[in-house]
């Protein structure tokens, strides 16, 4: 896979040189190219921005110099692929890892690291006429540019390239694969000694017995997910779902209206704020 990066923070992309990711280029699995925008700039201050038409806060990136890299770095590629343009911004489609699976299977990505507000709009729709365009968000924050979006985006995709993790097993089984697991995080993991200061490794990992370490690995990521992602189990597929992976959603479920039950009667017995004595005398159950 060839990837170009065009950002006016070269040194900023310094770790794509580094590392897994430099073994994979060492091996020619990976060819990685950090371009500098305002070598593309025209005039004596190698302006890169300018205001935005319209008002508003901030500056908005020039086309022309956009227009002029993406041009240069891809007449300077194979011109027997085509290439990807990858911009990241946090107004694009949300990131996956199904995201990162496709773009693996890609050979040419291209990104352009925006700064200030973005890139002027025409230079994605005028890229559009030419070669597939990806407007990207890693998440629901809002970076000072795209180059750490970048690194991120560059990360996810190469470790799923043969030769550049260690162990390719290791990918298959991750949070968010597509696999047996589909759908569910990762429950804890352990290793040696099986008793470190006295915090001990569950006993059914140290049995030897193989379905049920595997069933309960699987409670484990079905407890985890319903605790941090209530939304990955709101879409998983019934028919994915087992007699006992239902019992245990139900037990959870379960708590839930326990606790929810428990707050309604709190409500119901606690006088409102307005009400009360805003200092209450000491009490066996308000002091230590
Ligand atoms: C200017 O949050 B982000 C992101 C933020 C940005 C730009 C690109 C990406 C360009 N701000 O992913």
């Amino acid at each position: 896979m060839r990837i170009d990066v065009i950002t006016i923070f070269p040194e900023y992309l310094a770790p794509l040189g580094v590392s897994l990711l430099g073994k994979a280029r060492e091996r020619g699995v990976l060819d990685v190219h950090i371009h500098d925008l305002r070598a593309w700039t025209a005039d004596v201050h190698r302006t890169v921005d300018d205001t935005p038409y319209g008002g508003g806060p901030g500056m908005v990136m020039k086309p022309e110099p956009w227009w002029s890299a993406l041009t240069a770095v891809t007449e300077a590629g194979p011109d027997t692929v085509q290439p990807t343009l990858v911009l990241p911004t946090p107004s694009g489609r949300r990131f996956t890892q199904r995201d990162a699976q496709r773009l693996a299977g890609l050979p040419w990505l291209i990104f352009a690291c925006g700064r200030y507000e973005g890139l002027d709009a025409r230079v994605p729709e005028r890229a559009r006429a030419r070669i597939p365009v990806e407007e990207l968000s890693i998440g629901d924050y809002v970076l000072a540019g795209g180059e750490a979006a970048t690194l991120v985006i560059v990360e996810a995709v190469t470790r799923l390239l043969p030769g550049v993790l260690g162990n390719a097993d290791s990918v298959t089984d991750d949070s968010f694969a597509v696999g047996a697991m589909s759908g569910l995080l990762e429950g804890p993991v352990y290793t040696k000694p099986a008793d470190w200061d006295g915090l001990v490794v569950p006993a059914v990992l140290q049995s030897g017995n193989h379905p049920a370490i595997a069933r309960w690995r699987r409670d484990q990521a079905l407890r985890r997910t319903a605790a941090n992602r209530p939304d990955l189990i709101a879409g998983l597929d019934p028919a994915d779902l087992d007699g006992r992976d239902r019992e245990v959603l139900a037990e959870l479920e379960e708590r839930d209206r326990e606790v929810l039950a428990e707050m309604e009667e709190w409500d119901r017995e606690t006088p409102a704020e307005t009400d009360r004595d805003p200092n209450p005398p000491p009490s066996p159950s308000t002091s230590p």
